[in-house]
């Protein structure tokens, strides 16, 4: 009978076509051979490398399940083992892309005019343009929906309309020139979306402070947005989406990603645990590997990175069938980043005062896990969501 894969217990592969293994081959190379060996001081530093969007551009990475536009138009699927590939290496490097690709080019894709599109989307695909999504406000995070930023009419500039409010916790905002904000509209208070040009407001209008000092996501960057009557065109808002479905509908793509990318960087955990495990003895000259706690903590982890792996495998074909409901999407999220989280906390006990060293690297993705199961919906907020689809009732409110 055929071997047992511990990198691939259930044969995902198995599900895959061709482009999708080779799609996930180059991610793969490009993240092991280009990211890793930068992630470490990065991460040290603070210190986030935007060329590193403009190289996965480069290689046809960014927004890559998008059609037209310079954008690959490959499946759900195929975008996801990006993901997977990219937060293999450090989960803020994920979030860097998944920003650019699915919350600011997917939303300008699925809600933009043509001559949105067209001014935002080659460049954006490229990694020469880089975007920001703008949805969290300092006293709004779970409920964007009682945010505060306005958007009113501009006093003085016909065709124009200014934008007033602050956002906060924003992935990629300092070095955004594309800046995604969500706002209240002033004649219905119906929340709409606007494409900010960085380089078209005037000085004090715009400010992108980043967020330092941060104990996760540290290889990512994150700032505000604060805008004091920010002029921006009416023809860069939306033209037809109104209400949170704008937002929503971005973040499913992104959620996503997330799902199938958390199942990388516990995977990295795994092999890094694992080959330490063989590596490192106590008691009688044993591996610690020959120890029954530390095999059923990796036989844990591994059953969760398998089963995570093929719940988004499923949930990624039926969103290309039309048939993925945001329920599907809320669960393999919430699942997969609290098993992600949950399992690397009890790895990183395998490498005992080591674990503590930077230069391991299981530190780096225990920090980051806990961020990924913050942001995009924190778990217990999308456990009312699916509770609220069981149950029929609101639990929010
Ligand atoms: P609710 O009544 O549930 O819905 C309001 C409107 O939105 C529609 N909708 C969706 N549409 C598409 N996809 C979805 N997943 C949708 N969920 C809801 C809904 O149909 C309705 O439409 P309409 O036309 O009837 O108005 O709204 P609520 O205010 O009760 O929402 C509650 C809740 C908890 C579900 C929601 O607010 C929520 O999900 N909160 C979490 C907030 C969140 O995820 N923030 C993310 C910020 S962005 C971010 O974190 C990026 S990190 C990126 C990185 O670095 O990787
Ligand atoms: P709160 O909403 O204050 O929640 C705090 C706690 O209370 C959570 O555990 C939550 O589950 C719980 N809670 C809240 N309401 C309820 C309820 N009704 N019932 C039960 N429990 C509840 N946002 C963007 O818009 N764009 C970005 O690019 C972005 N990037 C981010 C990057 C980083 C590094 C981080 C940390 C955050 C980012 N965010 C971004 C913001 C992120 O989406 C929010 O932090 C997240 O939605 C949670 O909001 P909050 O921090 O205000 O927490």
């Amino acid at each position: 009978h055929p071997a047992f894969d511990w990198e691939d217990p259930l044969a995902s592969k198995s599900l895959l076509t061709e482009d999708e293994l080779a799609i996930s081959e180059t991610a793969e190379r490009y993240c092991q051979e280009r990211m890793l060996p930068r992630v470490l001081e990065a991460y040290r530093n603070e210190n986030y490398d935007a060329k590193i969007l403009s190289e996965m551009g480069e290689l046809g990475l960014l927004g890559s399940n998008l059609e037209g536009y310079g954008c690959a138009g490959v499946s759900t699927v195929a975008s996801g083992l990006i993901t997977r590939a990219v937060e293999r290496v450090d989960s803020g490097y994920r979030s860097g892309m998944s920003v650019q690709s699915s919350l600011v080019m997917g939303g300008i894709h699925e809600f933009g005019t043509e001559e949105q599109k067209q001014k935002f989307l080659p460049k954006m695909a490229k990694g020469k343009m880089l975007g920001c999504f703008g949805l969290t406000e300092p006293n709004h995070g779970s409920d964007p929906g009682s945010m505060e930023t306005t958007a009113r009419p501009h006093p003085t500039k016909k065709g124009y309309l200014v934008l007033n409010g602050a956002k906060t916790w924003i992935t990629n905002s300092p070095i955004a020139n594309v800046l995604m904000v969500w706002a209240k509209f002033h004649e219905t208070g119906k929340i709409r979306g606007f494409l900010v040009e960085r380089k078209d407001c005037p000085a004090g209008t715009l400010e992108t402070p980043a967020i330092k000092n941060k104990n996760g996501l540290r290889a990512s960057i994150t700032g505000m947005i604060q805008m004091d009557n920010c002029p921006v065109p009416e023809a860069n808002m939306f033209p037809d989406v109104e209400g949170l479905s704008g937002p929503f509908t971005c973040l499913n793509s992104a959620r996503y990603g997330i799902a199938l990318g958390t199942m990388g960087a516990l995977e990295d955990c795994i092999a890094r645990t694992r080959a330490y495990a063989l590596e490192r003895r106590q008691f009688k000259n044993n591996p610690i590997a020959k120890y029954q706690l530390v095999q059923k903590k990796l036989a844990d982890a591994v059953t969760d990175a398998a089963y995570g792996t093929l719940a988004a495998i499923q949930v990624g074909r039926l969103k290309d069938e039309g048939k993925a409901t945001p329920e599907m999407i809320s669960m393999i999220k919430r699942q997969n980043c609290d098993r992600a989280l949950s399992n690397v906390r009890v790895l990183q006990e395998v490498f005992g005062g080591n674990a503590v060293s930077d230069e391991y690297g299981i530190g780096r993705h225990v920090a980051n896990l806990f961020v990924t199961q913050t942001y995009e919906g924190q778990s217990d907020i999308h456990s009312l969501i699916l509770g609220r689809a069981i149950t029929g009732l609101q639990a929010f409110v």
